[in-house]
């Protein structure tokens, strides 16, 4: 195991994970941090646990204040189909470029630090909306450092704004390596663990494979959750993962965050930009490098279709028998089921499921027949027959 930490640790773990509210979450994750030794295995996982406190600690002042002038909160609500934080260093031009994207009405300014607030603002892509939000400047230590933080760790996806004018390779490096540090992951691990507790109802344990375990069996994993408690979960497995790794997803430490950079200001030298874009594609491959000019509004014309295709979101339209098909599309996760389709329509719909017709690439002619496993693409339309 990676931390070998003693029962009572655990013990105060699981409280950390059932807790609800953030004051609550505080104090559970206070008292576990007080019973973890200390000692170098567990090095890593105190410094985790120290900062996130730092977080949460920084969400309750900022929840508290809001309520007492009703005034501006860092918290913002996800809306549209997707939340997408825009972050970067100072001055970096993130507030003009949602500014351009949304029309949101952001502070742009020639100092640094502008911004203190987020600001969001919808940028349409298609028939859908993602939600971009404006942050102050990435510069740990500073005031909003932690916020921004947790603002990233709420989000679906990080737009990483870099400066042209400066040395963006270095940017783009810095500010992975800063995010790395605080459990933010740009690059999709080679595995990846989802842990998903159920709150309610005796599920047991059930793991499921888009990958493998490579050092151990579904028993080892049953086994080592119920070290900590923790007997009804589904367990989502992606890629080649081990057991250190479903022990690290217990702990919620590192998460994935789809990511596009944009090499802003690429108006002023645009072979610079060009050679930065390479060598960070040389440096991350998968993570899409956009060129433009925030100050032009050039450049960002496939932006909503980038960010459509990294956060890996397809969308299904639903149709009622005989009926019309609705106009806004159900958002999914790709690798979705008409079962995921029906249980969004309403929660009785997958007991009382008869079959689906479905038209759409998914379909092997229009209108086929299929059934509650059958895997939905973007832009399928469903129709699902019910009982009664
Ligand atoms: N030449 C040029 N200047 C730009 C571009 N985008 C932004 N700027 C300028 O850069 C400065 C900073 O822009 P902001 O949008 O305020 O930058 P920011 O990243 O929000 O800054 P902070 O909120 O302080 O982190 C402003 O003077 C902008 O006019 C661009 O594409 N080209
Ligand atoms: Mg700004």
């Amino acid at each position: 195991m990676v931390t070998n930490l003693p029962a009572e640790a655990r013990a105060k773990w699981i409280k950390v994970m059932e807790a609800r509210g953030v004051e609550e979450k505080i104090r559970a994750l206070e008292e576990f941090l007080s019973a973890v030794p200390k000692h170098k295995g567990t090095a890593n996982l105190r410094l985790w646990a120290t900062r996130r406190l730092a977080e949460l600690r920084e969400e309750l002042e900022e929840r508290r204040k809001k309520k007492a002038r009703k005034g501006i909160s860092f918290f913002v609500e996800k809306e549209g189909a997707a939340q997408v934080v825009v972050a970067g260093l100072p001055n970096s031009g993130k507030s003009l470029l949602v500014k351009r994207l949304t029309g949101a009405r952001t502070v742009v300014a020639d100092y640094p630090f502008s911004t203190t607030n987020p600001v969001p603002g919808m940028l349409r892509y298609e028939d859908l909306y993602f939600q971009l939000v404006d942050t102050p400047p990435l510069v740990p230590g500073s005031a909003y450092f932690n916020r921004v933080i947790g603002l990233m760790r709420n989000s679906d996806a990080i737009l990483l704004v870099l400066d042209n004018t400066r040395d963006p390779v270095r940017e783009y490096i810095d500010l992975s390596r800063i995010l790395e540090e605080r459990g933010i992951l740009l690059q999709k691990p080679r595995g990846r663990v989802v842990i998903e507790r159920a709150r309610t109802g005796k599920t047991g344990i059930r793991v499921t494979f888009m990958g493998k375990l490579v050092d151990a069996t579904i028993d080892d994993v049953r086994k080592l959750l119920e070290a900590y408690h923790v007997y009804n979960a589904h367990v989502r497995v992606y890629g080649e993962v081990t057991l250190d790794d479903v022990e690290q997803a217990l702990f919620e430490s590192r998460v994935y965050k789809p990511c596009v950079v944009v090499i802003n200001k690429a108006e002023i030298n645009v072979a610079s930009a060009r050679e930065a874009a390479y060598r960070i594609r040389e440096v991350n491959p998968n993570i899409p490098v956009v060129l433009g000019s925030a100050k032009l509004n050039k450049g960002f014309r496939d932006l909503g279709w980038i960010l459509f295709k990294v956060l890996e979101i397809i969308r299904v339209y639903t149709k009622q028998p005989n009926g019309e098909i609705s106009k806004t599309p159900l958002v999914l996760r790709r690798g979705a089921t008409v079962y995921d389709v029906a249980r969004a329509i309403h929660k009785d719909f997958v007991n009382k499921f008869l079959y689906a017709k479905i038209w759409g690439s998914s379909s092997k002619y229009p209108g086929e027949r299929v059934g509650l496993y059958h895997v939905v693409e973007d832009g399928d339309i469903v129709e699902i027959r019910i009982k009664g």
